[in-house]
């Protein structure tokens, strides 16, 4: 397999992978593993399963439609709790191209920009993202804004969604690459999951000529180079990018910074992100080409660690799939919440059926976690467990529960004629 074979040249065995986001966790309602049935007019009319751009200006036209009928209104920008640089760069260029019409958008996220190199990517380009906790989305005066876009998900990983039907903003934009997550009401979706980067679908918008980019203007260049950014990281550097990716950095290139890409790639991780990297390497089980790995304890601000701990399992030799999780706590809110990242190079494994089969759902009908191509994740609260004990024997026996509880599920999908206990 190629991408298998990419994975043992030494260039990619490297701490360096630019680690993408993702996760695709929580909450989802009812279940449609067929795209199409996306209950959307807009949708219906431009299959899913589209890999050409033919029927591209028809979407980028509706698009422009819908943001004219809104013109001079204030919308909300959501993304998932903890943004990665595919939505951010995205959200920005929807900001950029809303502007035009008069609409001004509020770029929001509930959690935190924990990966080092989303941090770097916000502080160097000046990308316009605010952080509201649920405390300071609850004194916001959410009157003002008429809808709310999705960029890069479907409101299913984000805190400030049940503020934000509380308030009664209708969705008016979703745009996204995951799989259809549930029942999803939007004036517009382009919700296209054999594409690799909302990025890419973002680049096909100003091709087609939804903003013109230019070169003088800074604040389209910082722009241009957060989309190549995000369109990087979502395809493991390019390596499982397509021809319409390859198109859009293609176009990307003739605006992008690359000095300023590759300061955002500088970025260090931090000394607890690299910790939990060592225990995800030291606690991993490999078994059929899964490696499969539990970190323990991990701090809010760090939970980034996990999808780049396993961006890096997944380089080992004889592995196509990687699967980390842990406990992360919210000193905060006292609050603990297991959460896991699933890579896979491996073409016929779909993140988010695995996902979705692994742990099915909860007492409400909700799937614990989806994903995308070659990316996943997971998020299981821990309920009546959940906060923290003076006794560090009972938070050591807590986290063995949950670490055989997980291990199980996995390990039952990864050998399924085996004892899905393992007996070390
Ligand atoms: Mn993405």
């Amino acid at each position: 397999m190629q991408l298998n074979s990419l994975n043992k040249l030494p260039g990619t065995l490297q701490l360096t992978t630019p680690s993408t986001d993702d996760p695709q966790i929580v909450q989802i309602e009812s279940l449609a593993n067929e795209p199409s049935s996306a209950p959307s007019v807009s949708e219906s009319n431009n299959h899913i399963g589209q890999r050409n751009n033919c029927l591209l200006p028809s979407k980028t036209e509706v698009l422009r439609q819908i943001l004219e009928q809104h013109q001079h209104e204030r919308q909300l920008v959501i993304l998932q709790d903890f943004p990665d640089p595919d939505a951010l760069s995205c959200a920005w260029a929807y900001q950029l191209i809303a502007q035009q019409y008069d609409i001004q958008c509020d770029i929001v996220y509930a959690g935190t920009l924990s990966h080092q190199e989303n941090i770097a990517l916000v502080k160097l380009t000046g990308l316009p993202a605010q952080r509201w906790t649920s405390q300071i989305a609850k004194s916001k005066d959410l009157s003002v804004y008429k809808g709310c876009a999705l960029i890069d998900n479907q409101g299913t990983t984000s805190q400030l969604m049940s503020l934000v039907q509380e308030a009664g903003i209708p969705i008016t934009v979703v745009i996204d690459h995951h799989s259809l997550q549930g029942d999803l009401k939007s004036e517009f979706i382009d919700l296209r999951p054999q594409v690799r980067a909302t990025a890419t679908i973002f680049t096909q918008y100003l091709q087609a000529g939804l903003l013109v980019l230019d070169s003088s203007v800074n604040q389209h260049i910082k722009c241009a180079t957060a989309l190549m950014h995000g369109l990087r990281s979502d395809t493991n550097r390019l390596m499982q990018a397509q021809e319409e990716d390859f198109q859009a950095a293609g176009y990307l290139s003739r605006f992008y910074d690359s000095q300023l890409l590759n300061a955002v790639l500088q970025a260090n991780r931090s000394k607890r992100v690299m910790d939990v990297i060592e225990r995800s390497l030291k606690n991993r089980i490999v078994q059929n080409n899964f490696s499969i790995a539990g970190v323990g304890y991990l701090r809010y601000d760090d939970r980034d660690a996990i999808p780049q701990a396993a961006d890096f399992l997944v380089t080992e030799e004889n592995v196509h799939t990687a699967v980390v999780y842990g406990i992360v706590h919210d000193e905060d809110e006292e609050l603990e919440v297991v959460i896991g990242s699933l890579r896979t190079t491996k073409l016929t494994l779909d993140p988010d059926e695995f996902i979705k089969e692994a742990f099915g759902q909860d007492s409400q009908g909700r799937f614990f976690g989806g994903g995308r191509t070659g990316a996943g994740g997971f998020e299981i609260p821990m309920g009546f467990l959940s906060g923290f004990n003076e006794n560090p024997g009972y938070a050591k026996m807590k986290w063995e529960v949950f670490d055989g509880q997980i291990k199980q599920k996995l390990l039952r999908l990864v050998n399924p004629q085996d004892n899905p206990i393992p007996s070390e």
